[in-house]
C-alpha cells in the first residue's frame, strides 16, 4: 500500500483499530439522517443528471451483509473491486486464472446496472511471489498474458481499466517507483507496453493510469502529466488518468481543480478514483463538518472540469475501510458511518450535486449485525483454508443475562462455499445460508458461557468469512 509521505500525512502503521472496536459494538457516530422531507433522490440520480459517475469500491466479502447492498444499490452508479481484480486475486498461480471474486463484482455491476471500473492490471503490490521471481523475458510474457487474459475476460463489461497503478515513487519526487518488479526488470517502457497490450485485447475499453499524491501540482503529478503528454504525442493508447484522493482531514489541495483541468487539457478523461478523508478518531461533529466540506470541495472541483467523469470513494461504510488498519488513530473516512447512516459528507456531496436527497429508503438502521436489545452473543469464526478446501472453528459466547437452552447459529457464505461435514453441531446448508444446531449434549450455554463447533467445507479459490451471524435469530457481534 502506498505511503503518503507528505507533510501532515501519517505513516501507516498496523494497529488494533479503535474504529473496528467501535464497529463491533455497533456504535454509530450519532449523526442524524438528512430531513426525510427532502426530495427522495439518491446520489446516483443526482450524479447521473450531471453526467457523472458516483462510485464505490466493493469489498466482496461484505456483500452478504444486507445493509451493504441496500445502500450501495441505491446510491452509486459505478462499482470497482477494492481487491478482487488485482493480480493476486485473479492469477495467484501462473496461468491459472480464478474469477470467483472478480465475477462477484462484475455480476453485481450487471445486476444493479452500474458501470464497472477495472482496478488494476499492473501494480507492484498484491502481486504473487511467482511474478517477482521471473527473469525479464518471462516477466514480459507473463505481463502480456495477464493483461490480455483479464481484459479479454471482461471485454464489453469494464468501462475503464487502471492499467498501471502507482508507477511513481512514494517519495513524491517524480521518479519511477524503484520497488516495482516491472520497473526493475522491464525498465521505463513497461507502461507503454502494458497500455498497448490492453488496447490490443479490447479496442474500446478506456485505459487509465492511476496514482496517489498527484492530486495537486507538484513533482509527482508533473511526472505523470509529462508521461501522459508524451504518450499522447507518440500514439501510445491512453484515455484517462485517475487521481486517487486519499486525503487527510482539511487537506484537500487548493489546486485540485486546476490540476484536474491540466490533465484534461491533454485530451484524457480524469476522475477521482479512491476518495476518502481520514479523521482522527473518535470523530466528532466538528471533524465531520470539516470532512463534509472536504468532500464537497472534491466534488466541486470535479464538476468544474468537463472531462472529470466522477468520484469514487474507497469503500462504502466506515464499518469496513482500509484506513484504520493502515493509519494509526485514523478512521471514519467515508460518507456512511459504521451503521450505514449517511454522514454530513453525504449531505455535502448531495448538495454539491444539486440536491438535498434523503438517504436510501431501504437503508436499515441500526445495522443488521447490531445486537437486538437484551440479546447478546459474540461469534468468533476462524477459517483455515487451503487450495479449495477449508475448516472453520466457530465459537459462540452467550452475552445475555440468562442461560440459553437449544441454539441455532445462522450465517451466509458469499462466494459459493459449501459445507461438507460438521462436528459438535448439526450443520446444514440451503443455498448460501448455513444453519448449525446444537448437539444433544451442548444445548445449554450459561450466561457468559461459550460453546464451539466446527465444520469442513469447499471453496472456489477465495474463502471470505461470513459477514454476519445470528444466534436463535438475533444478530451477534463478531468477536
Ligand atoms: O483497500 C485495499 C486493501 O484492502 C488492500 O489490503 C490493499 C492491498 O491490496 O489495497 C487497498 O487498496 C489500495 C488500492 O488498490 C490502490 N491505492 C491505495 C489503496 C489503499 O491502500
Amino acid at each position: 500500500m502506498p505511503i503518503h509521505d507528505l507533510p501532515g500525512r501519517t505513516r501507516p502503521a498496523l494497529l488494533a483499530a479503535t474504529l473496528a472496536a467501535t464497529t463491533l459494538l455497533g456504535v454509530g457516530i450519532g449523526i442524524s439522517r438528512p430531513d426525510a422531507a427532502d426530495a427522495a433522490t439518491s446520489l446516483k440520480t443526482l450524479a447521473a443528471a450531471k453526467g457523472r459517475d458516483v462510485g464505490f469500491a466493493l469489498a466482496v466479502d461484505r456483500i452478504t451483509e444486507p445493509a451493504y447492498p441496500a445502500v450501495a444499490d441505491n446510491e452509486f452508479n459505478l462499482v470497482v473491486a477494492e481487491n478482487a481484480m488485482k493480480w493476486d486475486s485473479v492469477e495467484p498461480v501462473q496461468g491459472q486464472f480464478r474469477w470467483t471474486g472478480s465475477d462477484v463484482v462484475a455480476d453485481y455491476a450487471t445486476a444493479t446496472g452500474k458501470k464497472l471500473y477495472g482496478h488494476t492490471l499492473l501494480w507492484h503490490q498484491a502481486l504473487p511471489g511467482w511474478v517477482a521471481a521471473l527473469p525479464a523475458d518471462q516477466l514480459r510474457a507473463a505481463m502480456r498474458h495477464h493483461i490480455t487474459t483479464v481484459v479479454d475476460k471482461y471485454e464489453g463489461r469494464v468501462a475503464a481499466w487502471d492499467v498501471v497503478n502507482e508507477a511513481f515513487s512514494d517519495n513524491g519526487d517524480g521518479s519511477r517507483r524503484g520497488d516495482s518488479v516491472f520497473q526493475q526488470k522491464l525498465g521505463d517502457g513497461y507502461i507503454a507496453e502494458a497500455l498497448t497490450t490492453a488496447r490490443a485485447a479490447d479496442p474500446d475499453v478506456d485505459l487509465c493510469l492511476n496514482d496517489y499524491s498527484v492530486e495537486w501540482v507538484g513533482a509527482k503529478s508533473d511526472a505523470l502529466y509529462n508521461l501522459v503528454k508524451s504518450f499522447k504525442a507518440t500514439g501510445v493508447p491512453i484515455d484517462c488518468v485517475g487521481l486517487q484522493g486519499h486525503f487527510v482531514l482539511g487537506q484537500v489541495p487548493g489546486d485540485l481543480q486546476a490540476n484536474l483541468q491540466r490533465f484534461a487539457d491533454l485530451g484524457v478523461d480524469v476522475r477521482i478514483t479512491e476518495l476518502d478523508v481520514r479523521v482522527p478518531v473518535p470523530a466528532d461533529a466538528t471533524k465531520l463538518a470539516q470532512q463534509a466540506s472536504d468532500y464537497r470541495r472534491v466534488w466541486q472541483a470535479c464538476l468544474a472540469v468537463t472531462r472529470c467523469r466522477g468520484v469514487t470513494t474507497w469503500g462504502l461504510t466506515d464499518r469496513y475501510s482500509w484506513i484504520p488498519e493502515f493509519f494509526a488513530g485514523q478512521g471514519a473516512a467515508l460518507m456512511f458511518d459504521e451503521n450505514y447512516a449517511p454522514k454530513p459528507a453525504y449531505q455535502a456531496v448531495a448538495e454539491a450535486l444539486g440536491g438535498a436527497p434523503t438517504p436510501s429508503p431501504t437503508t436499515p438502521t441500526p445495522s443488521p449485525t447490531t445486537p437486538a436489545p437484551g440479546v447478546g452473543c459474540t461469534v468468533t469464526y476462524v477459517p483455515n483454508s487451503w487450495n479449495t478446501g477449508f475448516t472453520a472453528e466457530v465459537r459462540i459466547r452467550n452475552d445475555g443475562p440468562t442461560a440459553i437452552t437449544g441454539w441455532s447459529v445462522g450465517f451466509a457464505f458469499s462466494t459459493g462455499q459449501a459445507v461438507t461435514n460438521g462436528w459438535n453441531a448439526t450443520v446444514s446448508q440451503a443455498g448460501a445460508q448455513v444453519t448449525a444446531r446444537n448437539a444433544a449434549w451442548n444445548a445449554t450455554v450459561p450466561a457468559g458461557g461459550t460453546v464451539s463447533f466446527g465444520f469442513q467445507g469447499t471453496h472456489g479459490g477465495v474463502n471470505p468469512s461470513p459477514a454476519a451471524f445470528t444466534l436463535n435469530g438475533s444478530a451477534c457481534r463478531a468477536g
